[in-house]
């Protein structure tokens, strides 16, 4: 099937697609491209649309459910606790915020949790912690931090955060953007070194940039950024937002390097994928930098989230998830390997967080998940060119198998419509 008929195939189909999909038309923003598909449940790996059609989730809403869909420990937490007591403000204290602190504090060995909603509120918690830190205890001149960040960062859609973005369109009509935000090259130890002024407050780094393509930087990089950024007296601050809870096949992403962070922050799986849930957590002289009244928000903390979030802290260590994803997510590697089809030009990742780069002249990433679609398997492309295959941590090794044939399929189907490439020459 051509290109143009695939395409014209889909549109087809995303017409009969329900009056949910006109509805969202017509009333809500255009601010996502969605696959044609409408999801009505949710159960383990699998979700299902209204059709009643299963499909395979090997992209766990951006990694945020972890857990798999709807897992019943933590659904019965969030009920349980939803029937009881679910929001408070922290006007007043509850029974269940100080236990999950104390469990979030001992799963990533940090000193102080600050708890938060998304991932965006906690990079914000965590790019104030760190200017006020050198205000008051590096005696940087107030209104000159510097923060310094990694090109091709991406820490969530609020202004101050795409100010630092490089993606354009992230930052397009958006400004006027915060300053005193350096960038150097992700996975360059010698360029964050140069980069350091006496007047920079931190760096704020992913362990392993998710939105960029899932791009793994060179070994021994995270432990080069804490030995200069304890050198120079700066923050060193990990976004495991995405990589963190097991994902990469460590608690955090950070214990691949044995590297403990200044700050770091969580979200997405926290909330065991039933709700959102983040935090920013810290060494106890940063977090320290918060006094009463300056940082809140009205729903942060709350104990509806601390308890699902507890319970998914207590379900990642009982059933030992982030070792199952490194087992896992080796056997993925290993089944995409031996697809060997001269469309992937790469494939790269840590555990369970694996991003597949298409050949463009064979077809775009989004093409491959719409073909991915059609054979029973949900994921998402990122920039062009890369499938991400990040699924539940729960999923079964037939799963696995399941998409990567599914994959192969697709890839095959895709060889047979494209023109062989020639190579010229010179090449
Ligand atoms: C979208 C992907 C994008 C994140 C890291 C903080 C946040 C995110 C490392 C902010 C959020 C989400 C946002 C979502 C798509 C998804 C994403 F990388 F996960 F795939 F965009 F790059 N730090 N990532 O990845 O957390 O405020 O969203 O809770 O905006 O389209 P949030």
């Amino acid at each position: 099937m051509t290109t143009a008929a695939r395409a014209a195939a889909l549109h087809a189909r995303a017409a009969q697609v329900s009056s949910a999909v006109e509805l969202e038309n017509r009333h809500g923003a255009h601010n996502y491209h969605s696959l044609p598909v409408v999801l009505t449940r949710g159960d383990g790996v699998y979700l299902f649309d209204e059709h009643g059609r299963r499909y395979l989730d090997m992209m766990s809403a951006y990694s945020a459910v972890s857990f798999g869909h709807s897992h019943p420990v933590l659904v019965a937490a969030l009920t349980e606790q939803a029937g009881r007591l679910a929001i408070t403000s922290r006007a007043f204290h509850t029974d269940r915020l100080g236990p999950f602190l104390e469990t979030l504090c001992r799963v990533t060995g940090m000193a102080r949790a600050l708890p938060m909603n998304s991932g965006a509120e906690a990079v914000e918690t965590a790019i104030k912690a760190a200017r006020k830190w050198a205000y008051k205890v590096k005696r940087v001149p107030e209104g000159q931090a510097q923060i310094i960040v990694a090109e091709g960062n991406f820490a969530g859609r609020t202004t101050t955060i795409v100010g630092f973005s490089s993606e354009a369109q992230y930052r397009d009509g958006f400004g006027p953007f915060a300053p005193g935000f350096v960038h150097v090259p992700f996975g360059d130890a010698k360029a964050l070194e140069a980069a350091i002024t006496p007047n920079t407050a931190a760096f704020f780094v992913e362990p392993i940039q998710g939105e960029a393509g899932i791009i793994v930087p060179p070994a021994g990089y995270l432990k080069a950024v804490r030995e200069i950024c304890t050198r120079h007296n700066v923050l060193m601050i990990c976004d495991e937002v995405q990589t963190g809870l097991g994902r990469t096949g460590r608690t955090l992403a950070c214990d691949h390097e044995g590297v403990k962070p200044d700050g770091l922050m969580l979200g997405k799986a926290l909330g065991g994928g039933l709700l959102p849930v983040s935090a920013f957590l810290a060494r106890e002289d940063v977090m320290a930098q918060f006094t009463p009244g300056d940082h809140g928000s009205t729903f942060g903390g709350n104990p509806l989230a601390a308890a699902v979030g507890e319970a998914a802290l207590q379900l990642l260590e009982r059933e030992q998830l982030a070792q199952r994803a490194q087992e896992h997510g080796d056997y993925l590697m290993a089944q995409l390997a031996k697809l060997a089809h001269p469309a992937i030009t790469d494939i790269r990742g840590k555990g369970l967080l694996i991003g597949v780069e298409i050949d463009p002249s064979f077809a775009s990433a989004r093409a491959v998940c719409e073909g991915l679609m059609s054979a029973g398997v949900l994921s998402k492309d990122t920039h062009d060119t890369v499938v991400r295959l990040a699924p539940p941590l729960v999923i079964e090794r037939e799963q696995i198998d399941f998409a990567v044939q599914a994959l192969g399929r697709v890839l095959r189907g895709l060889s047979a419509t494209t023109p062989v490439r020639r190579e010229t020459a010179s090449a």
